[in-house]
């Protein structure tokens, strides 16, 4: 299958993420997409194309237009502001205090950001822009006759809401991936997020929704971050009811566990009969994931593509996490190359 990927994403380089109380190196660094391009490469999984350039215009299909505002001159208002480091928030509309935003941009990063650890630099905004072009030219293969396509977004997506971002997100590529595929004529899409991570910002944008089915395995909320979202049960509200189907999976689960979730997840996918599928590919599930809780092991990569492709329905990859740096690049590649076998 095609690769779609873009250089652009070297301009999120942060250098500074909140962990443990520490600003420590930021887990989602460039090296992982390079790692990722080096994998595909050495697999010969196929051509590498640059993305398009597809406008603000399907972005703004799924996140506010206020939000948009905000991503696109945080940097420049936090340097006016006279800081010197990194944006990051550190206060927010908490339980009984006003959903606004306000007008200084130490209170708006605070009213739109999910989490702290994320701090927005100069080139962000241009690596999320150019992430979003990876995911949506990708899909335009895909709705364009090709039986599969990978998006090597970086910076990844599926943490970030209609209004929020956080969790290493900004733009949601695999939620405008999705109403892409809606836009361009797919009566039913489904969102299938095999991320470590649970898809708050994927199920916020469809849970209101019966033409998007969303299905997430992911490490249970009660220990893993995003903490206040992806319990079972999370069903959908109004039309959306039964269409957002979350596996909370406990720490330590091996393979064994975690394909009799995915098992069950692809049968109702099967069943919602979507024209076309997308898939939130974190490999932060591995068993050496320096921030996670499941003991994938890289051959299981490869099973997982396999049973992926069981379904037999058009299939867009976008990448979302994983952390091992060394071995992010094998165990994604793993996933493609299982799907085509
Ligand atoms: N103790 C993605 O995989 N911090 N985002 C977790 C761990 C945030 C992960 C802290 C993790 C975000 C796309
Ligand atoms: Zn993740």
């Amino acid at each position: 299958m095609k690769t779609v990927y873009s250089e652009k994403h070297k301009l999120r380089n942060a250098k500074t993420e909140l962990y443990g109380g520490e600003l420590v190196e930021p887990f989602e660094r460039p090296s992982r997409a390079e790692s990722i391009l080096q994998a595909v490469q050495l697999a010969d999984l196929g051509p590498i194309e640059k993305p398009l350039e597809h406008g603000l215009e399907p972005v703004l299909k799924v996140h506010d237009a206020d939000f948009v505002d905000f991503l696109q001159s945080a940097w420049n208002d936090w340097q006016a502001a006279g800081f010197a480091g990194e944006a990051m928030a550190t206060n927010w509309p908490a339980r009984r205090m006003q959903q606004k935003p306000p007008c200084f941009i130490e209170g708006r990063i605070g009213y739109y950001a999910l989490a702290a650890e994320t701090s927005i630099t100069a080139g962000t905004w241009e690596a999320a822009l150019a992430s979003k072009n990876v995911g949506l030219t990708a899909a335009s293969l895909v709705a364009g006759g090709e039986p599969a396509a990978f998006a090597l977004c970086r910076p990844p997506g599926h943490h970030a809401a209609r209004d929020m971002f956080g969790g290493y997100c900004f733009l949601n590529n695999a939620a405008i991936s999705a109403q892409y595929f809606r836009d361009m004529g797919s009566d039913r899409v489904a969102v299938l997020d095999i991320d470590f991570h649970h898809g708050n910002g994927t199920q916020d944008i469809f849970y209101a929704r019966d033409d998007v089915l969303f299905c997430s395995l992911h490490g249970d909320p009660e220990e893993a971050f995003p903490n206040f979202l992806g319990y079972a049960d999370e069903k959908g509200r109004g039309v959306g009811a039964g269409f957002n189907v979350n596996y909370p999976l406990a720490p330590g689960t091996l393979f064994g566990e975690w394909r009799v979730a995915l098992a069950d997840a692809l049968a109702r996918i099967h069943s919602f009969a979507p024209e076309a599928v997308v898939v939130s590919l974190g490999v932060d599930t591995f068993e050496n994931d320096p921030i996670s809780f499941f003991k994938l092991k890289t051959d299981d990569y490869f099973t997982t593509g396999q049973l992926i492709a069981g379904v037999g329905l058009p299939t867009l990859f976008v990448m979302e996490g994983g952390y091992d740096i060394d071995e992010v690049g094998v165990n994604t590649v793993n996933v493609l190359a299982g799907f085509e076998n």
